[in-house]
């Protein structure tokens, strides 16, 4: 007899681990990590685990991030790859032993901010570069070297 019935839809989508829910609030879904674990429970034992990521804006998607083996009792634990910076959808996919592939769990949504610039630019804001003229506006990433506002106070174009 060959297996033609795909596991079950998984019915939540991946929980973030605590341990990979880093930034000072472990419950939040932001992460300073960006290689995050995920874990689920209740789904069809011993089937393939796929972690899928789609991007929230600007790109395709989704795409196969990790992948692992649940366990007999139907848990799984699967680790992304590195991510750039940004929010995913992420969701899990499941193969069972025959190649069958369930349809994608829902989606829990995982931002992962850059580790220095998520703290750069409020610094950046309280120095009070505030320039008087309206068309000179402040770098978009003012943790690059050679944007690096000058630690002199801006000065008065009148
Ligand atoms: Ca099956
Ligand atoms: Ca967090």
């Amino acid at each position: 007899m060959t297996d033609t019935t795909p596991p079950a839809t998984p019915g939540e989508a991946p929980d973030l681990l605590s341990s990979s829910d880093t930034g000072g609030n472990d419950i939040d879904n932001i992460t300073t990590i960006d290689t995050p674990a995920f874990q689920g429970s209740g789904v069809e034992p011993n089937a393939l685990v796929r972690l899928l990521a789609t991007p929230v804006k600007g790109g395709s998607g989704p795409a196969v991030v990790g992948k692992d083996t649940v366990t007999s009792e139907g848990d799984y634990e699967v680790v992304s790859a590195a991510l750039r910076d940004g929010t995913y959808g992420f969701a899990v996919r499941l193969e069972d032993l025959a190649g069958n592939v369930s349809q994608p769990s829902p989606t829990l949504a995982v931002t992962t901010p850059r580790r220095s610039g998520s703290a750069c630019w409020p610094a950046a804001a309280r120095t009070g570069w505030t320039s008087p003229s309206t068309t000179r506006s402040a770098p978009s990433c003012p943790c690059t070297a050679d944007r690096q506002p000058a630690s002199t106070s801006p000065r008065e174009t009148s």
